[in-house]
């Protein structure tokens, strides 16, 4: 709880090691360790955690807008408080659940929708799966666009490649074009990059060289963005270290390239089932 007494955050210990750690504040989860204990994500040392702005760093869940556009940047959900919904024991591990509904500020805004969200975060001893289930609850059929905006955690940037993404289309976000198409099975970063890979068929591997690796499998996720911000755009954003690009990669699953419609009464449920290898190559 906070210093109010509100519910700050939920932890929930699963089999072994394995733990997940989940704000209510943008139902954003900010730590995820599989059994062997490791940490799979990043969380900037800067990172605002009171609520003022969206947390740098977990799983930011971004609905219902990816980027700019009529709404601020990547929409409302990352930016308010969820009702935390419970948590439950099943076989191989645990979940916690969170709700949003639309509110009178999100019903004043461009996007003035009634909807439900209700978000489950799930641990097992190896994986993380976090699944949005969105319902229309509004008289009039709406449009969305979503993503999860996850921040993984790597020792170091250049030992780093995304396995998956051959072949793929992609619109790069610094250079500007779009349309082009991904000739390496195993995608390195070494400089500021911001691409939309439309339409990614298969699932997507993070792997470090000599360390772990994590498997990003979609539901209902058409496409996978691929983002670092680099030297120069880690020196401009305040809650972001300047040399913490060296330790993250952000592997996002979403459905930003088109958007999502549901008539009045209509849910589909997207997201991310997260596997994490220990193993070193
Ligand atoms: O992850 C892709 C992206 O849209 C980048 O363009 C960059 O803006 C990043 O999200 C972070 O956005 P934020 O609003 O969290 O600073």
């Amino acid at each position: 709880n906070d210093a109010a007494g509100n519910l700050e955050r939920v932890v929930l210990s699963g089999p072994e090691s394995a733990s997940v750690e989940i704000y209510v504040y943008g139902a954003t989860v900010t730590s995820w360790k599989s059994a062997s204990g490791s940490e799979r994500l990043f969380v900037s040392r800067q990172a605002v955690l009171d609520g003022s702005k969206p947390i740098r760093g977990g799983i930011p869940l971004v609905f219902p807008q990816f980027g700019p556009g009529i709404l601020p940047q990547h929409g409302f959900a990352r930016n308010q408080r969820w009702a935390f919904l419970g948590a439950t024991e099943h076989g191989a591990g645990v979940a916690a659940t969170f709700e949003l509904r639309d509110t009178p500020e999100t019903r004043a805004s461009a996007w003035p929708f009634r909807f439900v969200l209700t978000y489950t975060v799930d641990l097992t001893a190896h994986t993380l799966s976090t699944i949005v289930k969105c319902e229309n609850a509004d008289e009039r059929a709406f449009e969305f666009t979503a993503l999860m905006h996850t921040y993984f955690g790597v020792g170091d940037i250049g030992r780093v490649v995304v396995e998956g993404l051959e072949g793929v289309a992609y619109d790069d976000k610094v250079s500007g074009e779009v349309g082009v198409r991904e000739a390496r099975g195993e995608v390195g970063v070494a400089a500021n990059e911001d691409r939309v890979y439309r339409d990614v068929q298969g699932n997507v591997v993070v792997r470090e060289r000599g360390g772990a690796s994590v498997e990003v499998r979609r539901f209902n996720f058409k496409d996978v963005v691929l983002w670092n911000p680099w030297e120069q755009k880690a020196r401009e954003m305040g809650d972001f270290a300047d040399d913490e690009y060296h330790r993250m990669v952000c592997v996002e699953a979403g459905t930003v390239a088109s958007s999502i419609a549901l008539k009045p009464g209509q849910t589909i449920s997207c997201g991310q089932l997260l596997t994490a290898q220990d193993a070193a190559i």
